[in-house]
């Protein structure tokens, strides 16, 4: 039995892709293009009435979206993988500490960098919206570069915060911004897409940029 995950590429579903990946799971991609805007059709809503990308149709057939809830389930599915540290462990409430960081303080704000025009009155100036959001992005993308101690962001090794981390540095950042501020974040994700289960999918994801 295998999942199926809905999603485009270079979206959220590369990250919950790079943790099937490297857990070794069976998987099917089912592509809804954020180009054609398939994730407002009827089809898609109703896997995901949010019209938000990635989704995970388990092998038993629920339904799981929010990309940090995908990966804590595929890190409980595949313990072998060790996709988290070991329960009630320091790293482990670290783990919960920065993933629930990036999926509520940095990822909705990518949805005002795409699509500013859903957060202010018609005629605004959706151009100074996304600098105000690339701004507060920087900010907080910044904090998660102060925290690496060492080539991954927990002290015990890799885990899917690695993963979250690395997708972060692919969007809405200028390349010349994230070679001067955030050179750890950006050897991290060479560590993430140089990892064997791991490069193909970044290579499809982001076309190895
Ligand atoms: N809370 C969701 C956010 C997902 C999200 O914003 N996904 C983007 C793609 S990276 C999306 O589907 N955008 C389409 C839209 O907002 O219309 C999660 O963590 O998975």
């Amino acid at each position: 039995m295998s999942f199926t995950l809905y999603g485009d590429l270079g979206s959220g579903a590369f990250s919950a892709e790079a943790a099937l990946a490297e857990a070794g799971a069976p998987y099917r991609f089912e592509l809804v293009s954020l180009e054609k805007n398939e994730q407002k059709q009827p089809a898609f809503l109703a896997i995901n009435p949010s019209g938000k990308m990635p989704a995970l149709r388990l092998p038993e057939g629920e339904i799981i979206t929010e990309s940090a809830a995908i990966l804590l389930t595929l890190a409980d599915h595949f313990p072998q993988a060790r996709l988290l540290p070991p329960q009630a462990s320091n790293d482990r409430a670290l783990a919960y500490r920065w993933l629930a960081f990036m999926a509520g303080e940095i990822y909705p704000i990518v949805e005002i960098v795409d699509y500013p025009e859903r957060f202010m009155p018609e005629g605004g100036d959706a151009g100074a919206m996304r600098k105000i959001a690339r701004d507060r992005i920087r900010e907080r993308i910044l904090i998660i570069e102060r925290m690496i101690k060492g080539p991954f962001l927990l002290a015990g090794g890799f885990s899917i915060l690695d993963i979250y981390a690395a997708m972060f540095t692919r969007w809405s950042l200028e390349p010349d911004w994230k070679l001067v501020h955030i050179p750890r974040l950006m050897a991290l994700a060479d560590a993430v897409s140089g990892r064997p289960a791991i490069a193909p999918v970044w290579q499809r994801h982001f076309n190895g940029n």
